[in-house]
Formats: C-alpha cells, structure tokens, sequence
C-alpha cells in the first residue's frame, strides 16, 4: 500500500511537472512574464525541485495517506476565518485577485514575488488527502498546487534559516472558551524547513478541481498534509525565512500556537 503510493505520486510528481514545465516555457518567451524575474527563476528550479522530491520519496520519507477521487468528502466545511474582514480583500475579491502577490523574502538570495496568474502556471500538483480539525472534524479534499519546496529553491534559503513564516490577510478573533492568550490577531503560521521542503506540502490554488473560494482560504492557502487543519494557513500572502519564531506575532509560530497549542501538529 505505502510503495504503490509513493511510486504513484513519484510518477504523478515527474509526469506533472514535466508536462507543466513545458507548457510554461512556451508561454514565457516573448510574453510579459519574460520581464518577471522571480517567474523565471521558479521555472528554472522546477526540475531542481523534481529531482529533490525524487530523493525525498525515494530515501522513505513519510507521505501522507492519498485517497481516491470517490473518497472526496460531499461538504467541505469551512472553519475559522470565514471571509476575511477589511477593504482591502473585498476589493481583491472583486476584481479577482488580480492584484495579489505571493511574496517569498526574508532570509533568501533572491526575494520573489508572484500574482496568483504566475503560481497556477508553474508546475503543480493534486493530492486527495484528508484534513484533520482539532475540533473534531475531518473531510477529503482534492488540493492543486506549487510546491512549496520549488519556491523555496527558487528564492534561494539562505543556511542560516530554519523557519517558514506564513502570513495570511485575515484578523481571526480569540476564542475565549478554549483559554489561553485570547486578543484577536493576525493569522500566521509556521513550519520547520524539512516540512516546507516535504514533497506533499503545496500553496494551493483549486480545491476539487476549482479554484479555491473565499471559505476556504482564497486565492492561496497552504497544505501541509501530515499535520492538523489549524497548520493549513489560508489566504496565504507572504512567505517569509527566518531563523527564529521569537520575533513574530505571540513568538510560537501560529496564530493557534500562541493561544496554546503545538506548534508540531503532526498527525
Ligand atoms: N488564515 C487562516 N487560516 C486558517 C484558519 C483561519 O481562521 N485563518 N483556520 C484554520 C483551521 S483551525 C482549520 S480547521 C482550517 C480550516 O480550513 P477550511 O476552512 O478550508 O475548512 O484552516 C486553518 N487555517
Ligand atoms: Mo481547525
């Protein structure tokens, strides 16, 4: 069961990124994104990015489980932020999102900055997997998305850094009955960069096929599939290395993990 899985997503991750690579190479040339340099040096780490998962899946690192298009829960319910209050994403709303960046900066070589049109062109990949909510509940979905582990080659880490900081647009207010440090702030969350660079950990873009609604964390949101739902940021604007979590929000890496839990929310 674990080896079929694991050649099945190595197959699906060298046809897939293959496939897309040369899709994007035709677009590239001669078109705008010739002038957007963080574009192109995704596209040139693409296959760096193959490769690595490659070893990845084949020293046997842990996979998440992958289920099949028929264990696609019905109703995906949405929780947390709902629709992010503010101006500003009701505007990014209305025109589609054309306007929104994903940024990668912080402790890397080269800082990239993508709009959401730039990420669904770079190789993606689909994973059927199931999300775990601390507070109960669990659902199968179908996740398409970019590695984080290509954009992070692609920006270049730098050795000193050892965190990925994921900011997201949405102020999600405290829970008072679950205790703990319970002012509203900013969502954001955080990884070790052994769970950024994991082959299943994507920003998703489409949900079942489409792409993702406003409930469900839209235009980007990240999926990081061995760990629970609170770790799955939604509306995912900036991707930021560092080398401690100390100087972030509350200082234990998530919005969550400042309201008391764990920061490694493995499942
Ligand atoms: N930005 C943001 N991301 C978030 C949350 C949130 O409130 N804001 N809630 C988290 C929790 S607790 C869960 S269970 C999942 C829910 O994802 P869904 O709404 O797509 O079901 O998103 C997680 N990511
Ligand atoms: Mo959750």
């Amino acid at each position: 069961m674990t080896l079929i899985t694991r050649r099945n997503a190595l197959i699906a991750g060298l046809g897939g990124s293959g496939l897309a690579l040369s899709g994007c190479a035709k677009i590239t040339f001669g078109d705008t994104l010739t002038d957007n340099a963080g574009f192109q040096h995704v596209l040139a780490n693409a296959e760096a990015w193959t490769l690595a998962s490659q070893r990845f899946l084949l020293s046997g690192g842990a996979m998440a489980r992958e289920y099949a298009v028929s264990d696609i829960s019905p109703r995906f319910k949405a929780n947390g932020t709902l629709y992010p209050t503010g101006e500003d994403y009701e505007d990014a709303v209305n025109e589609d999102f054309i306007n929104w960046r994903l940024t990668v900066d912080g402790m890397v070589k080269r800082p990239v900055s993508l709009s959401v049109a730039d990420v669904r062109k770079l190789p993606s990949q689909t994973q059927i997997t199931r999300h775990d909510c601390v507070e109960g509940w669990s659902a199968i979905a179908q996740w398409t998305g970019v590695p984080v582990g290509l954009l992070l080659k692609t920006a270049g880490v730098l050795p000193q850094a050892k965190y990925v900081v994921f900011h997201c647009a949405d102020n999600l207010d405290g829970e008072p009955e679950k205790g703990g440090m319970q002012a509203p702030g900013q969502y954001y969350e955080s990884l070790a960069l052994v769970d950024a660079m994991h082959p299943q950990t994507i920003i998703a873009h489409a949900q079942n096929g489409k792409p993702l609604d406003v409930a469900h964390g839209a235009p980007l949101r990240l999926r990081v599939e061995r760990q629970l739902g609170y770790k799955q940021a939604k509306y995912v604007q900036r991707i930021e290395l560092t080398d401690r979590l100390s100087g972030f929000y509350g200082g234990k890496g998530g919005y969550w993990e400042d309201r008391g839990y764990e920061w490694y929310a493995g499942i």
